[in-house]
């Protein structure tokens, strides 16, 4: 549990009435959405300061849009001028330089809260709190509310609830006791009917159109399942198709990459409990891009501006070369198809 000095610094440094954008992922997950609305709230009640809640790209996954919109999170696009209207701003489950967010270089935020790997220039934050012994920044934010003796609405405590499960897969994977004390917290003040709407939602053809592309193109090589997918219409996509394919019987490892407007976008899974999995694509992709991840779950991108289709196919045999490196996988390379629908011999 987070000390109340801790939360003591968080609620002086939002003090006053200037308003403060909270910048949560590109693309966010429900992680960076419950996290954010969550010290929106925690800036209203302690600071009475206002605060916008802002992403740079898309809000891809059907789950992601309904959580958004049914739990009236009102998380909005970042627009140009957002940097200019707001002086103050506070960066959740990502951090300065992780590369999955658009805080431009040149701005420093004041608040930064994440349970990724410590990046450097979060030091430079009037108030960072990082820690990696908890499997959602949802869990952080919990123990915020519950030191400062706010007790979260029930759709807040919904949102809230729900990232812990999504990031955790139901509390199975990377899951401490930090997040079991706070889903006991949240689970009585949850909305439970609707998070299983946000579970099971209507999704359209697209989505449908999308998984029997990547099928068709996944293959299997050793312990690994492989998926690359190309273009794709949005980047959400690639985390959901890894958590689909880590369920393939006897491989313990998945990767999947696609491009989405000048980004290839990538995800890694495994089954391994205490694998780092987020520091083994890290050293993937090198200094091509960012990656960030914890033991069984990681994600990076890599900037593919201005590159011919030749340098974008290079780079990607590159990162597959170095993932089976990574791996300890012998040189020669025999893939055979995930799903084989040619009638048997
Ligand atoms: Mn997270």
């Amino acid at each position: 549990m987070i000390d109340s000095a801790i939360a003591e610094k968080l609620v002086s440094v939002c003090r006053g009435k200037s308003p403060w954008l909270i910048l949560s992922h590109n693309h966010p997950d429900p992680d960076s959405l419950a996290s954010a609305w969550a010290l929106q709230h925690i800036f209203y009640r302690k600071g009475g300061s206002p605060s916008k809640i802002v992403y740079g790209g898309i809000v891809g996954r059907e789950e992601n849009r309904l959580m958004n919109s049914l739990l009236k999170i009102g998380a909005v696009h970042l627009q140009a001028g957002h940097f200019k209207k707001y002086s103050q701003i506070a960066l959740v489950d990502t951090q300065p330089g992780a590369g999955n967010n658009s805080l431009p270089p040149e701005i420093k935020p004041k608040v930064v809260i994440d349970h990724h790997p410590l990046l450097s220039a979060s030091r430079e934050a009037t108030f960072h709190y990082v820690a990696e012994d908890c499997g959602a920044t949802a869990t952080i934010l919990v123990e915020l509310l519950r030191i400062l003796e706010i007790d979260p609405p029930p759709l807040l405590a919904t949102a809230l609830y729900y990232s812990l499960i999504s990031e955790t897969q139901h509390l199975g994977r990377d899951v401490t006791k930090r997040d079991i004390d706070a889903s006991i917290f949240l689970f009585p003040r949850a909305k439970h009917r609707l998070i299983s709407r946000i579970q099971h939602p209507y999704r359209n053809r697209e989505f449908f159109q999308q998984l029997y592309l990547a099928l068709e193109k996944a293959f299997t090589y050793k312990t690994v399942v492989v998926a690359p997918l190309g273009e794709i219409h949005h980047p959400g996509f690639i985390a959901q198709l890894a958590d689909i394919l880590i369920s393939l019987r006897r491989l313990t490892w998945c990767f999947v990459h696609g491009r989405y407007r000048d980004t290839l976008f990538l995800s890694l899974r495994t089954t391994h409990t205490r694998a780092k999995a987020g520091k083994l694509l890290r050293k993937v992709i090198g200094n091509l891009g960012s990656a960030g991840g914890h033991d069984m779950m990681a994600g990076g991108q890599i900037s593919l501006k201005k590159m011919t289709p030749e340098e974008i196919e290079d780079i990607e045999g590159k990162i597959l070369k170095q993932l089976f490196k990574e791996l300890g996988m012998p040189e020669e390379f025999n893939p055979s198809p995930l799903v084989n629908l040619s009638p048997p011999a």
